[in-house]
């Protein structure tokens, strides 16, 4: 059993006719758009906002009707994956560097659901390196600031050159190891100049996350 898949299907079932639903990105959120394509086949009526090209292009695939992201004001379920889930519901996203239109996508929706396997849960954050968006003439004042902060910094690279946002921005991954407060890391992050947008999506956010598991169970949180 894909507990992924599980998970991700799980959530679509609380689509209903006429909402405005939140497309994430990644393999989690790929199979939720998968699946709400099957149901626009069955004969949901649904719009959808993308968080990333490779969202759009899937959703576009399964014939799922699209909205822009700048004519967004509201949403009323966004599904999407996370790459660590804290005990306290706090997540790190932006492995598929999409954490800002995702953020923006997870703010603006009354329930923001949050689906996951197993393996991403932990008790604290930080076993994966915080992405952390930032504009791309700025990377050395950065580095050099989030280094301060308390992690090993680097620039993430895709075939041998620096990775490119879909808002034309780089990603900085941060190698906390633990982070123990990420209200306050989130803020903190923040105030470097050149930052965009970090990866930690806090737990005021989420409305609910759904863990699928190899034997075919899920469980809600
Ligand atoms: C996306 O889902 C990203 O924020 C995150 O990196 C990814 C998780 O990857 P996957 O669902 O493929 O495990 O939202």
């Amino acid at each position: 059993m894909n507990a992924k898949k599980l998970a991700a299907e799980k959530a679509v079932e609380k689509i209903e006719d006429h909402m405005v639903v939140g497309l994430g990105t990644g393999s989690t959120a790929s199979h939720a758009i998968n699946k709400i394509g099957e149901r626009i086949k069955q004969g949901l009526v649904i719009k959808a906002v993308a968080t990333s090209v490779a969202s759009e292009k899937l959703a576009l695939e399964v014939n799922i009707p699209l909205l822009p992201l700048a004519a967004i004001e509201s949403v009323d379920i966004a599904i999407d994956g996370a790459d660590e889930v804290d005990a306290r519901g706090n997540l790190i996203k932006g492995g598929g560097g999409a954490l800002l239109r995702e953020k923006i996508v997870a703010f603006a929706s009354r329930r923001f659901i949050v689906v996951v396997d197993q393996s991403k849960l932990t008790d604290t954050l930080g076993s994966f390196p915080l992405p952390v968006e930032i504009v791309p003439f700025a990377p050395a004042l950065a580095l050099k600031q989030l280094r301060a902060l308390g992690c090993e910094p680097s620039i993430r690279k895709k075939e041998g050159k620096e990775f490119v946002t879909d808002n034309g921005n780089l990603i900085i991954d941060c190698r906390f190891a633990r982070i123990e407060d990420p209200a306050s890391l989130d803020t903190a992050i923040k105030k470097i100049p050149g930052v965009v947008e970090t990866g930690l999506f806090l737990n005021t956010m989420v409305s609910e996350v759904i863990v699928g598991y190899e034997n075919g169970e899920t469980v809600t949180r």
